[in-house]
C-alpha cells in the first residue's frame, strides 16, 4: 500500500514539547509514527497578524483505517490538546492535516486530498522533502523539492531549523 503523510504544526502553549509527544498520543489511537522530519520554525501564515512563529513538520505514519476515520481522530485529538476553533487560522495548540493519503485524490466538504495548499507551503514541502524524496504530488506529480523550487524564494528563507525528531519519540 502507499504511504500516508500528514502534516503536523502548533504555535501556542509550548509547541516543541507538543509536537516530540506526538507520537505518543497518536499511538493511542493506533496511528503508528514511520517517519519523523525535524521540526522547522516558521512565521503563521497568512503573515502581518501578529500571531506567533509555527513550529512544522511531517510524519509518515501507518493507520488501518479509511481517510475519514483518520480525519475523525485528527480532529478529536486536536481538540483533546485544547484546540478552541474561534478565527480562522488562529492560534492553535495543535494542528493535524493529512496532506497525502495513499495517492487519493477527492474533493469533499469536510476533506480535500492531497491537501489543496501543498504545493505552495514551504512549512510543509520541507520537512515532506526530508522523509519523503521519492513522494510525488498525487495530481501535479511534482515531487517535494521541485514544488519548492517553484515558490519564491522569500519563502525558503523564513524557515530554520529547531529540531531533530525521532519517530519514538
Ligand atoms: N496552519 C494554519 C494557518 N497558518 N502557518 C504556518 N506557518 N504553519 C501552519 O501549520 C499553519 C499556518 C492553519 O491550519
Ligand atoms: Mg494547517
Ligand atoms: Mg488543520
Amino acid at each position: 500500500m502507499k504511504p500516508i503523510y500528514i502534516a503536523i504544526g502548533a504555535n501556542m502553549s509550548n509547541p516543541k514539547k507538543t509536537l516530540l509527544n506526538l507520537s505518543r498520543v497518536l499511538a493511542k489511537r493506533d496511528i503508528r509514527v514511520i517517519a519523523a522530519s525535524s521540526l522547522w520554525r516558521n512565521p503563521a501564515w497568512p503573515e502581518g497578524r501578529g500571531f506567533p512563529d509555527f513550529l512544522n513538520g511531517v510524519f509518515q505514519i501507518e493507520f488501518n483505517g479509511c481517510a475519514s476515520e483518520l480525519l475523525h481522530i485528527f480532529q478529536d485529538t486536536e481538540t483533546q490538546l485544547g484546540r478552541v476553533k474561534t478565527a480562522r487560522n488562529a492560534p492553535r495548540p495543535l494542528d493535524l492535516d493529512i496532506i497525502d493519503f495513499r495517492g487519493e485524490v477527492r474533493i469533499d466538504r469536510d476533506l480535500e486530498l492531497p491537501h489543496p495548499r501543498t504545493n505552495m507551503r514551504a512549512f510543509v514541502l520541507l520537512p515532506l522533502a526530508e522523509i519523503a524524496p521519492n513522494w510525488r504530488h498525487p495530481i501535479s506529480k511534482l515531487n517535494a523539492l521541485e514544488a519548492l523550487a517553484r515558490l519564491p524564494l522569500s519563502a525558503m528563507e523564513t524557515m530554520q531549523f529547531e529540531t531533530h525528531m525521532k519517530p519514538a519519540d
